[in-house]
């Protein structure tokens, strides 16, 4: 019997988590960014002042399921004119500290955040900025609050980064994660930039980050379906190489124990999702979804291949990626919608949508790598939420 949520541990031990700061002034929605990028109000928001003092790094929530495969630090609460030179002195302390402690510890992006409804840069920002660029730590420019932002202030505030020469090493993205609520309760438009944020920081994380980064954030599902599809292709390819070691359909431990590595890098992708695994199946450990899924597969194995005991090559590969992406699937529904009823109703359930999934894709044949690479688009585009 496999241990789901001790491997599921195990193997978000082995994920690089990255170290991102989120710098700017007091009030210009650091916390709002975090909460909607990460969900589960990891961050304290707030209005009013500086609810953030020194910088602190964000610890997981107790309602986490899992640990935020991220290290995210916020800034104190700096405001314009007060003590400046002393935060400024903090923040390049704080950079070079971080940066002292090695590869692992420094910090690998920051998002500097400046209120677009500022129209303007203080001397806190520039001092940051170009210390920043002088330490080469990549960092993208997070114009906030641009929903209530006026066009000549949004004009302003970019004038005054390309007067600077800001906009020639940092990329800028526009977003509102809070926008204004009006007096009927509604908010004047949906969140914006998020994953537009999301992608920018994709593209500046070192590789070595990435898998840990997607499978953080919340606002971006398609990332989380393509790096799933990675896993899913690398574990089906797998079964091609010479020597592959055959997964033995007789011992129902070690077929499972094969393909249990996909298993958790995929369902750690959708721990953090829009609702959280956890909320979605109240009760149920990742590891547990694991194993009730894990659990029904041997007799899809045999509903799929009758009379076949030992698979290797072509059948295996077409097993593992059966498998793999009815497991997605299942996983997506999961963060998505919300199982109730009794344990027993919602294993049951579970249990139901992982078959339906499995049957959309079992009479699949894989024969070669590149028939797999020709499932690729459908998969990803056939499925998207
Ligand atoms: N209109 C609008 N308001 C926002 C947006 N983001 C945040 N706010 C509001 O701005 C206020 C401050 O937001 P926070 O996220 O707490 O700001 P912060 O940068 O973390 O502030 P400190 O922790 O004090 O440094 C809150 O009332 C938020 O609701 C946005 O995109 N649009
Ligand atoms: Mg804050």
């Amino acid at each position: 019997m496999v241990d789901y949520e001790n491997e599921v541990k195990k193997y978000l031990d082995t994920l690089s988590a990255p170290n991102i700061a989120i710098i700017g002034l007091t009030g210009v929605g650091k916390s709002s960014l975090i909460n909607k990028i990460f969900g589960n109000n990891i961050a304290d928001a707030g209005a009013g002042r500086a609810v953030t003092t020194e910088y602190t790094k964000y610890s997981p929530n107790a309602f986490d399921i899992i640990d935020l495969p991220v290290n995210l630090y916020d800034s104190p609460g700096y405001e314009p004119g007060n003590e400046q030179e002393y935060f400024v002195k903090k923040t390049i302390d704080f950079l070079k500290e971080k940066s002292r402690q090695g590869k692992k510890e420094q910090i690998h992006l920051i998002w500097y955040v400046i209120s677009a409804s500022a129209a303007r840069l203080t001397q806190f920002d520039i001092d940051i900025l170009e210390e920043i660029n002088r330490n080469h730590i990549p960092a993208i420019i997070v114009l906030s609050k641009y929903d209530i932002a006026q066009p000549h202030e949004k004009e302003e505030v970019k004038k005054v980064i390309e007067e600077y020469g800001f906009n020639r090493v940092y990329k800028i993205v526009e977003v509102a994660a809070d926008p204004l609520t009006l007096a009927n309760g509604s908010q004047i438009c949906e969140p914006f930039g998020m994953k537009e944020l999301v992608n920018l920081t994709t593209e500046l994380l070192p590789q070595i980050y990435l898998d840990a980064f997607i499978a953080a954030q919340i606002v971006d599902i398609e990332s989380k379906r393509e790096l799933a599809w990675k896993y899913v292709r690398e574990a089906s390819i797998g079964c091609f190489s010479v020597g592959a070691t055959p997964i033995p359909l007789t011992a129902p431990s070690a077929t499972i124990a094969a393909l249990s590595y996909m298993y958790n890098r995929i369902i750690v992708l959708y721990g953090h999702s829009n609702r959280g695994l956890l909320l979605a199946i109240s009760g149920i450990t990742l590891g547990g979804v694991l194993t009730i899924v894990t659990d029904g597969l041997i007799d899809l194995f045999s509903l799929t291949f009758p009379g076949i005991s030992i698979l290797t090559g072509g059948s295996a590969a077409t097993f593992t990626a059966v498998s793999g992406m009815a497991f997605t699937n299942t996983c997506e529904i999961l963060a998505i919608e919300k199982l109730t009823g009794t344990e027993t109703e919602i294993q049951q359930k579970l249990r139901e949508i992982f078959q339906e999934q499995f049957g959309k894709y079992s009479s699949l044949r894989i024969s070669t790598p590149d028939d797999l690479d020709r499932m690729r688009k459908d998969f990803i585009d056939n499925n998207k939420m």
